[in-house]
């Protein structure tokens, strides 16, 4: 049970929240307060740092699927677990450029694939990799990669690849963190975030709820990002997807309050960051997804699949944003070939669920 009992914290008491050296108690009394001051705190904080009514769409591709030795126990891609994900080849660089060019039409303004790796390795897969990062941002999208461990050379060719992010995430507390991984360490995922921050890339880095941690596993996870300097410029949210055969396939869902709690928490101690609702959209109803955007989620993943699971529907993610009056938001690089891009998401939307015949800017949808 949530303590709700404390005196809330004023928003203006954490106007230093990106230098301050963040503590768990601290990180509680944020999580504790009472839900709606909760939201109403962090609400003011992100209409401070960011634009309001705009959310980040970034659409997701496992590049290398299934075949992982890693032991994460909510990963359906370990080859420790038997699940319905198996081995698959790599995908060619074009079968990549043409999911990206899809995204891009469907109004994704970041690209980010994942491959199911311990660590990058030096050779022909990696060497494929860096080209699609390049292919990636001649399509004017952000790049974004997640790939294991990187060192620092791995880390600097991404980096002169083009590539904007790199997603490597803490998935829970130091102290809980064994319990869900034992095949590295926490400190091995401290250590890969250095050598992206040190290369110059955007660091991307979050964590799961629902894996049978404590509220405070969960805010301890939020003040190591927190104390990071800088803090990571996204901060991704999953709820568990229990993927049966894992060992957390009897993991019982998360309720959506709770994750309304954690996101809020994460905006007010990481107010410039975006904070992405990441995976576990699909069993939430859209309002309680829009809790999630009042409390400061200002990220999306955009596009039927994750990694391997169902995301919702493109067309009822643009039905949602359209009906909330929430834009795509525009590059975070302001590169003008991007803006053409959101410009294809503004038109998606308002073409959304209109009659007529079909529109000639992109053959996709009716004329308004
Ligand atoms: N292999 C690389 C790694 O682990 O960093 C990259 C891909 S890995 C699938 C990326 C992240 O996806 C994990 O760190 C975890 O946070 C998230 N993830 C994987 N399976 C998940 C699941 N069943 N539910 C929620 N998030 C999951
Ligand atoms: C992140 O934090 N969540 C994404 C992305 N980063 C790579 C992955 C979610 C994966 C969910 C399970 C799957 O689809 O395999
Ligand atoms: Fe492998 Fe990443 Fe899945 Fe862990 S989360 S098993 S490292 S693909």
């Amino acid at each position: 049970m949530t303590d709700t009992t404390h005196t809330p914290t004023p928003a203006h008491a954490h106007s230093d929240a990106t230098t301050k050296t963040w503590t768990v108690a601290e990180a509680l009394a944020i999580h504790n307060t009472p839900l709606l001051s909760l939201v109403h705190q962090a609400q003011v904080i992100h209409r401070e740092n960011h634009q309001p009514d705009t959310v980040q769409l970034a659409t997701l591709l496992s590049v290398k699927t299934g075949g992982c030795p890693e032991d994460c126990s909510y990963c359906p891609q370990s080859s420790k677990y038997d699940t319905a994900v198996g081995a698959e080849r790599m995908l060619s660089v074009d079968e990549v450029l043409s999911k990206a060019r899809a995204a891009r039409t469907a109004g994704a303004s970041r690209f980010c694939m994942g491959a199911a790796w311990r660590e990058v390795k030096e050779g022909p897969a990696f060497d494929r990799v860096v080209e699609m990062v390049k292919g990636v941002k001649t399509l004017g999208l952000e790049a974004c990669c997640t790939l294991g461990m990187l060192d620092e050379s791995q880390a600097q060719r991404l980096k002169d690849a083009g590539l904007d992010m790199y997603n490597h995430n803490l998935d829970t507390s130091r102290e809980f963190y064994g319990s869900v991984i034992q095949t590295r360490t926490f400190d091995d995922r401290l250590r890969t975030l250095d050598n992206v921050r040190k290369a110059g890339i955007g660091v991307c880095s979050g964590g799961i709820i629902g894996m049978g941690e404590r509220v405070r596993d969960r805010v301890a996870m939020l003040v190591t990002l927190a104390n990071m300097s800088p803090q990571p410029d996204s901060v991704p949210i999953n709820t568990l997807v229990a993927v049966e055969g894992t060992p957390l396939e009897a993991q019982e869902p998360v309720d959506s309050l709770e994750l309304v709690r954690m996101i809020a928490t994460a905006r007010i101690m990481m107010p410039k960051a975006f904070v992405r609702l990441s995976a576990g959209r699909t069993r939430l109803a859209r309002e309680a997804q829009l809790f999630c955007f009042m409390a400061g989620a200002n990220s999306i993943f955009y596009g039927e699949k994750l990694l391997t699971t169902p995301n919702p529907e493109v067309d009822e993610d643009a039905a949602m944003l359209r009906d909330a009056g929430l834009t795509a938001l525009k590059s975070v690089h302001h590169d003008a070939s991007i803006e053409a891009s959101s410009t294809a998401a503004a038109h998606h939307f308002a073409h959304e669920g209109s009659d007529g015949p079909t529109c000639g800017t992109c053959d996709l949808h009716p004329t308004a």
